[in-house]
This record gives structure tokens, C-alpha cells and sequence, in this order.
């Protein structure tokens, strides 16, 4: 089945454990009835409450291990998939601990023993139990919220949008699409992945602004570059690299060569052009400006000549 990225942005609020006490407690505490059937109707009702939480939880998951790789990598970037799996591990874990202390407990109540005390003892059994994975529920609620900064995709055509650190990537993506990434004139502005749609001569497209990437060996890249080097390597269907040959961004050109180089290693379709062209005049490329809007409907031409193929 295709893989619909949406489930991410879409994962429960996790209680922690003790809201879920509370919760499956006071639950609990509404039951009536004659004095045993009611202990473990209690019982019962805390272990209903426990449970379902957990399990709806489990269930809102994906399996992390069939889901695409650019989600897989993106995800144990932004989050660590290790951290997702231990944790979801920790709830079954749970679950199963649960359900034996309370019919442990029925058992009991059924076997003659006093409704009360055993009550209290499986009562501050199961909150011991849920107690010892406040942290992993906290984590699991963390990474509900780090969810929303994956990047969700229509199966609209992708251009990404590359090249070294403060050349004007977010410059362009603002100007021509439906996007508002930060701009700054220092590098490292952009630090996550933003999407936008813009559509010109009837095609629409999705075009993705990158953190800047510097030319290293993969290996002593940091997080920000490696989220652009996903969306190059896994969901591009091109790539329109932007080289700022004024070098006003701080990097050589030929350091901005050489990642165009490696860029184009990949077997993608790259567009090269050149950002700030109210600052030079080399023309060799397609120029454009967002100071003089030189060149900007260029740019949104050849990238539609490119997806179009
Ligand atoms: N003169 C001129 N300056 C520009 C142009 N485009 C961008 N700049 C400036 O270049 C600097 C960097 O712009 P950004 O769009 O933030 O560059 P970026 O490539 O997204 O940078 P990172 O997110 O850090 O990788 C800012 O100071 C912009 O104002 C342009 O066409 N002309
Ligand atoms: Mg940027």
C-alpha cells in the first residue's frame, strides 16, 4: 500500500502517566454495585481504561520499517527512530503488565480474599507500573509534536531547491511560491524543510526550500545539511541549484562548483542558475534577481520545460 505521510501529522496526544492513572482511577471510583462485583468491575474498568489508551496509541503508529525511506531517515533525524521504537515497546510492555496485575487481582477477589485490600494493592501495583514509563509516554508525546515538522507531499511534481548556505534559497521560494521561509543574511537560516506550490503555464508544482549544504564529505555533515541532502537524493524530480557567484554569501565559487558537482552525481536533472543578478553580471546561467525581479519567470520556465520532460 502507498504510504500516506498525512498519519504523521495525525498521532494521539499521549497522557502521561499520571493523567492515565487519574483517569482510569476516577473512572473506576463511579462504579457501584454489591461489594465484590464491584471491586472487580473496578478492576476491570482500570485495566478498559488503561489499555485502550495504550493500544490506541500502538495503533496510530506506522511501521517505521515499510514507510519510505526519505520519511524513515527524516524522522529518526527530527526524532530518532530508536527512541520511537523503545518507547512503543515500553506501552506494550505496559499493557501486558497491566492486564496480568488486574486479573491477578480478580482472581484474588473471586478466590475469598478482601475486596479492599487487594483493591489497594492492585491499585498501587498497576500505578507503579504505568509510573515506570512516564518517560517513554513523555517522549511519545514530544514526538506527536516533532511529527508536524515533516514535510507532507502531494504527488504534484517536486523541484528542490539547493546549494551552499546564504545564496538566496528561500529568497526565490518566497518569491515564487505560496511558502514564507525565513530569509536572513547570515547562513544556516533555513534549518528544516519548506514546501510550497506555485503554478505557471498550468502545471502545478511543488517546489521545497532546503537548509544550505556545505561541500563535505557526507560523514561530517550536520542534521540541517543531511535534511537537504533527503529531499535531494529521495524526493526530487529535479533539482534547481542556486550558486551566488558574487560570493556575497560567504563561500567560494569554486567551493559552490564543487557541491554543484557531487549534486549532480546523484543522475538527477539539474537546473543551474545564479541568484543576486543585480550584483554581477555574469550571464553564462540563467540570472535572477528577487531585488529586480531579473530573470524570476525564467527560472519558473525552465523548471516546467524540466518536469515536463
Ligand atoms: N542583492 C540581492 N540580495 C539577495 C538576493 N536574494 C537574496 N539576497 C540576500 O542574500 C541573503 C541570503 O538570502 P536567503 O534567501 O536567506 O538565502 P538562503 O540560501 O535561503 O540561506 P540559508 O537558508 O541560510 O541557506 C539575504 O541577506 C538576502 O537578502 C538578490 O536577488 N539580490
Ligand atoms: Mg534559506
Amino acid at each position: 500500500m502507498e504510504f500516506n505521510a498525512e498519519i504523521l501529522h495525525k498521532l494521539p496526544t499521549v497522557l502521561t502517566a499520571d493523567e492515565l492513572l487519574d483517569k482510569a482511577f476516577r473512572r473506576a471510583s463511579k462504579v457501584s454495585g454489591k461489594r465484590r462485583e464491584k471491586a472487580i468491575n473496578k478492576l476491570a474498568t482500570v485495566s478498559n481504561v488503561i489499555s485502550s489508551h495504550f493500544n490506541y496509541v500502538l495503533k496510530a503508529h506506522p511501521s517505521y520499517t515499510s514507510m519510505p525511506e526519505f520519511y524513515r531517515e527524516l524522522i529518526d533525524l527530527t526524532i530518532g527512530l530508536g527512541k520511537i521504537r523503545k518507547s512503543l515497546a515500553a506501552l506494550k510492555w505496559a499493557d501486558n503488565m497491566v492486564q496480568k496485575i488486574i486479573n491477578k487481582g480478580i482472581k484474588q477477589i473471586k478466590g475469598g480474599r478482601s475486596p479492599e485490600l487487594v483493591l489497594r494493592e492492585t491499585y498501587g501495583r498497576v500505578a507503579s507500573v504505568v509510573k515506570q514509563i512516564d518517560n517513554e509516554l513523555k517522549t511519545l508525546n514530544e514526538a506527536k509534536k516533532l511529527m508536524r515538522r515533516i514535510p507532507v507531499f502531494s504527488d504534484k511534481p517536486v523541484v528542490v531547491v539547493a546549494g551552499y548556505p546564504n545564496v538566496g534559497k528561500s529568497s526565490l521560494v518566497s518569491r515564487i511560491s505560496n511558502v514564507e521561509p525565513e530569509i536572513a543574511s547570515y547562513p544556516f537560516t533555513t534549518k528544516e524543510i519548506y514546501v510550497g506550490i506555485f503554478e505557471h503555464d498550468g502545471v502545478e508544482v511543488q517546489i521545497v526550500d532546503t537548509p544550505g549544504i556545505l561541500d563535505r564529505p557526507i560523514s561530517r555533515r550536520n542534521e540541517i545539511e543531511k535534511r537537504a541532502v533527503l529531499c535531494i537524493k529521495y524526493i526530487a524530480d529535479c533539482i534547481l541549484f542556486v550558486i551566488d557567484p558574487t560570493e556575497s554569501c560567504g563561500y567560494s565559487l569554486e567551493k559552490q562548483m564543487s557541491l554543484l558537482n557531487e549534486v549532480k552525481e546523484l543522475g538527477k536533472q539539474v537546473i543551474e542558475v545564479y541568484s543576486k543578478a543585480d550584483m554581477h553580471d555574469k550571464r553564462d546561467r540563467i540570472a535572477f534577481s528577487v531585488v529586480s525581479g531579473e530573470g524570476i519567470k525564467e527560472v519558473k520556465d525552465e523548471i516546467v520545460k524540466t518536469i515536463k520532460g
